[in-house]
């Protein structure tokens, strides 16, 4: 069974906490069982992992060229600024889908640039954590 990395970046371990009339009232461990039961019914396991240091998202990146066939990812403020999750990206060889709940594009312009946009296959934001599950319906059909 092909497996897909659910990857999320810092503060969304927040999610459902604080800030519901940006990124709405669903923990991270809902969007998790979500994906898990969305991933299942279209034939693929999935691991999911949140972290809030740059450097454990890039050695997961690095761990999901041997374990994962592609990548859903939201790197949080980090898709703004880090070159190295970017690099990390580029040395995997699946497809990647970058997900933000919100719409960054109607959001402060330092959230309208995207690094990980340049290797991203597919890019979603604004959806809400509906968001999620729309991306790994799309790694299913990119990896069928
Ligand atoms: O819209 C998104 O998903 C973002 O990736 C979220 C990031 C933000 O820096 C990006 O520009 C857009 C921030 C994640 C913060 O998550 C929280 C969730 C609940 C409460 C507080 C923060």
């Amino acid at each position: 069974m092909k497996t897909v990395y659910l990857l999320n970046g810092p503060n969304l371990n927040l999610l459902g906490k604080r800030q519901p009339e940006i990124y709405g009232h669903e923990t991270l461990a809902d969007v998790v069982q979500s994906c898990t039961t969305t991933a299942s019914a279209l034939g693929l396991g999935l691991y999911a992992f949140q972290s809030n240091h740059e450097g454990a998202i890039i050695d997961k990146i690095h761990e999901a060229r041997d374990k994962a066939a592609g990548i859903v990812i939201n790197p949080g403020a980090f898709t703004h600024t880090s070159v190295a999750i970017l690099d990390a990206l580029n040395a995997f060889e699946g497809p990647v889908i970058e997900v933000h709940i919100s719409n960054v594009h109607k959001r402060e312009t330092f959230r309208h640039h995207s690094y990980v946009s340049l290797r991203a296959e597919g890019v979603i934001a604004g959806l809400g954590t509906e968001g999620y599950l729309a991306a790994v319906r799309r790694l299913a059909m990119l990896l069928a």
